[in-house]
């Protein structure tokens, strides 16, 4: 059995980044316990800048591996996303599997991929991944045992040499296209209709919110990246008025941008909404840097849709955090996905949004 206990090591250049980085490492934690790994220990080192070698210092290093043999662990995750060369220097150094942080989402979407499409777009972006760290260490592709960091789609392409990994990289982009243009298709004969789309951080509530909405028994999970496929649905309001909603992807800080790019086909449909509903879980901690971490992909992805925000999971708030989100952004929605208080309320917002929009078309 593969050794799956890890060590997970994460890196801040001064005191301001401290609170942002011990956040990471917490959902890091997370991360790697969805992926099926135990825990057992976290270090996070102070560095003005990481060592192009090894990331972390040469020191750092050493007392890692020895924190490594005296617990038994099997594998480390980093926080960030190491080059290919730092990769290779700290698994020699280490001596045991060393992960970073798109590696560990990649092998989460991975697991969670169910369509046709959604293997195709992982299996892209893994392989993409993958390349990119052979050409920089100057290696073939070696294998790499079994066990986190190695699922997916991909998998068995791992062994293959790089002509055949380019080839396949270009049959993959060929079979997204496809899907692309099918999507297209589709949206094309029902752009008549209101359409918008949930965007947010992952586990924010966005499918239950569309449970909400429209009904339609989504799969609702307290796990990271539950959804990879989009879902449209039809949501009739009290008033009568009709519109489409989109499900889709969620956000995470630092989604390594191979996922985004493959993940192009399901984006486009937050892209193309009317209006987006970007999701927050208004109860998390670390709530105003996931905001912006949403906002930062969906830059990324070219959507200049109007976004309306709609503070989510309000029955886990407390009071004085509703009254200040309430202040500070009079044009958002307070909801609960869960209890159902505050739908009336989106409900009038999403009116009068269509309204607007129907007025300037
Ligand atoms: N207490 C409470 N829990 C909620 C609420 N909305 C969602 N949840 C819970 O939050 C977890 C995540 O909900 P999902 O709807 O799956 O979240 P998501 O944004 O679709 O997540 P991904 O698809 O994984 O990105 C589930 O355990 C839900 O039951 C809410 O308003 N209140
Ligand atoms: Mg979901």
């Amino acid at each position: 059995m593969t050794n799956n206990k890890a060590i997970l090591v994460g890196l801040c250049r001064d005191a301001r980044e401290l609170m942002a980085e011990e956040e990471s490492l917490e959902e890091l934690a997370r991360l790697a316990e969805t992926a099926g790994a135990r825990v057992l220990d976290v270090v996070l080192q102070r560095r003005p800048k990481p060592d192009p070698t090894l990331f972390i210092g040469k020191g750092k290093a050493q007392e890692l591996a020895e924190g490594i043999s005296r617990a038994g662990a099997g594998l480390v995750i980093f926080d960030h996303n190491l080059s290919p060369g730092q990769a290779q220097n700290l698994e020699k150094v280490l001596g045991c599997r060393v992960l970073d942080r798109a590696e560990l989402i990649m092998d989460i979407f991975a697991m969670h991929a169910r369509s046709a499409e959604a293997r195709i777009q992982v299996e892209l972006a893994q392989l993409q991944y993958r390349f990119s760290r052979l050409v920089g260490a100057g290696l073939e592709m070696t294998d790499p045992g079994a066990g986190i960091g190695t699922r997916g789609p991909g998998e068995k392409q791992l062994e293959l040499d790089r002509r055949k990994i380019r080839s396949r990289i270009a049959r993959l982009k060929q079979e997204l296209k496809k899907v692309e243009v099918r999507r297209r298709t589709q949206r094309k004969s029902r752009s008549a209709m209101f359409r918008a789309a949930v965007v947010g951080y992952t586990n924010a509530g966005k499918s239950s919110l569309m449970n909400l909405m429209s009904k339609s028994g989504l799969k609702v999970a307290d796990r990271l990246f539950a959804t990879l496929d989009p879902a449209t649905r039809l949501v009739v309001l009290p008033s009568g008025q009709r519109f489409l909603l989109t499900d889709t992807v969620g956000f995470i800080r630092r989604l390594p941008h191979q996922l985004v790019a493959s993940f192009r086909s399901t984006l486009e449909e937050a892209v193309e909404a009317d209006l987006v509903l970007h999701v927050v879980d208004c109860a998390h901690p670390a709530r105003d840097r996931q905001m912006q971490a949403v906002r930062q992909v969906l830059q990324e992805i070219g959507a200049r849709s109007e976004e309306l925000t709609v503070y989510n999971k309000t029955d886990l708030a407390e009071d004085r955090v509703l009254g200040e989100l309430a202040h500070r952004d009079p044009g958002a929605c307070l909801v609960s996905a869960l209890t159902g208080e505050g739908r009336k309320g989106l409900e009038a917002a999403l009116v009068s949004r269509m309204a607007r929009e129907a007025g300037a078309a």
